[in-house]
């Protein structure tokens, strides 16, 4: 008897063993599949353009910064989250990021966390750049040196250097003083001051000179420069041209003068006689000189900057038809003047003799009255 009691109490014990056993595990149980289910909500990366953004875990942001000019209007991150959670919007999908966005992320456990993304453009950087990259004037490209910061123009000979127009092209967002397009006197070299959209400057000289005139051949004598001008005009014109350039048309003083004069244009300035003959002085071939009877019939003056302020230097026509010198200065009219058909007013060297084909009435190197509107080369005489 006492044995079964001991095995009913040696049972009883089993079955409480087994009834904790089975609530233990039950509970065990209960508990594992609560734990399965994760609550994990975090985004682990993110990224656009592959341009890492900065998360901070405290305050659920995440900040990315784009490079200068980057449209952010539609814009695709690349998102990594944590296991068995899920994102909306979802990765990938593209997005209008000119305002912040919320990006909720839904943990496996049904739990979200939001993030809010700020996007931003790096700001450009202020240009530097500040060059002259054309400068031109009437169509004429000046040559730039960057190493020096000068710019050449050569222009046309009778370009009016004191008032030209250039037109500029400069770097981006620079600006330059003077304008493009502004009417400068280019007389001296000139400084262009170009500025860059951050303030900093440079200068650039510019220097304009004129092309030399092929038809102009110049030599000195006695201590004196002279220019012989092989462009066809009237003795007004000529004057003109000669006053333009400092100077006046030739004064002959002396008969060595005179000789330099003639030598000089015969024989070494180049000129085709044929371009420069008088058709009333017998069709011989001439170069205006200062002198004129244009105010008064007869006086003969030296006035080859054409002002008025004369010297008269021979008074009536020929020596042989009474006309004499004044204050004995030189002449050297040999039978002229003669004032042919009553309308020859200006004094011409000649280069040839006239009439051409006989020479009876002049030689070459001797003066002659010829009307002072044929077109003749001319010689100008600049005081030093
Ligand atoms: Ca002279
Ligand atoms: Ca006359
Ligand atoms: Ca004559």
């Amino acid at each position: 008897m006492k044995r079964i009691s001991q095995l009913l109490h040696y049972n009883k014990n089993i079955t409480q063993i087994l009834l904790t056993t089975i609530l233990i595990t039950l509970a065990a149980c209960q508990s594992d599949d609560s734990a399965e289910l994760s609550p994990k909500k975090n985004i682990t990366t993110f990224s656009i353009l592959n341009v890492k953004g900065t998360i901070d875990t405290t305050n659920k942001t995440i900040t990315i910064e784009l490079p200068e000019n980057t449209d952010i209007s539609s814009l695709s991150p690349e998102i990594s989250i944590s296991d068995k959670a899920s994102v909306s919007p979802k990765s990938g999908q593209a997005q209008d990021f000119t305002n912040p966005i919320i990006y909720t992320v839904t943990a496996e456990d049904k739990s979200t966390q939001k993030y809010t993304v700020n996007v931003s453009v790096k700001p450009s950087a202020l240009s530097s750049e500040k060059k002259i990259l054309e400068f031109s004037i009437m169509e004429v490209q000046g040559t730039i040196s960057e190493s020096n910061k000068t710019i050449t123009l050569e222009l046309p000979e009778n370009t009016d250097i004191t008032a030209l127009s250039p037109k500029i092209t400069i770097s981006k967002k620079a600006s330059i003083t003077p304008v493009s397009g502004e009417t400068i006197d280019f007389t001296n070299p000139m400084d262009y001051i170009v500025t860059a959209e951050d303030g900093t400057s440079q200068t650039y000289v510019i220097t304009v000179t004129l092309e030399e005139n092929k038809n102009i051949y110049m030599f000195t004598y006695n201590n004196k420069t002279y220019e012989v001008v092989k462009e066809a005009k009237t003795w007004e014109e000529a004057s003109k041209f000669a006053i333009d350039r400092d100077g006046y048309l030739a004064e002959i003083n002396n008969e060595a003068e005179n000789n330099a004069l003639f030598d000089e244009a015969s024989k070494n300035a180049g000129i085709d006689t044929s371009n420069t003959s008088a058709p009333d002085g017998g069709g011989a071939s001439y170069l205006w000189l200062g002198g004129n009877d244009i105010a008064e019939e007869g006086s003969w003056v030296w006035n080859g900057n054409n002002d008025g302020n004369a010297t008269n230097f021979w008074k009536g026509k020929s020596a042989t038809n009474g006309g004499t010198p004044i204050d004995n200065l030189y002449n050297n009219w040999g039978n002229e003047p003669d004032d042919y058909n009553s309308n020859q007013d200006g004094l011409a060297l000649a280069l040839t003799q006239w009439p051409l084909n006989s020479g009876h009435l002049g030689k070459a190197s001797q003066w002659n009255d010829v009307n002072h509107t044929n077109k003749l080369y001319f010689i100008i005489e600049f005081d030093n």
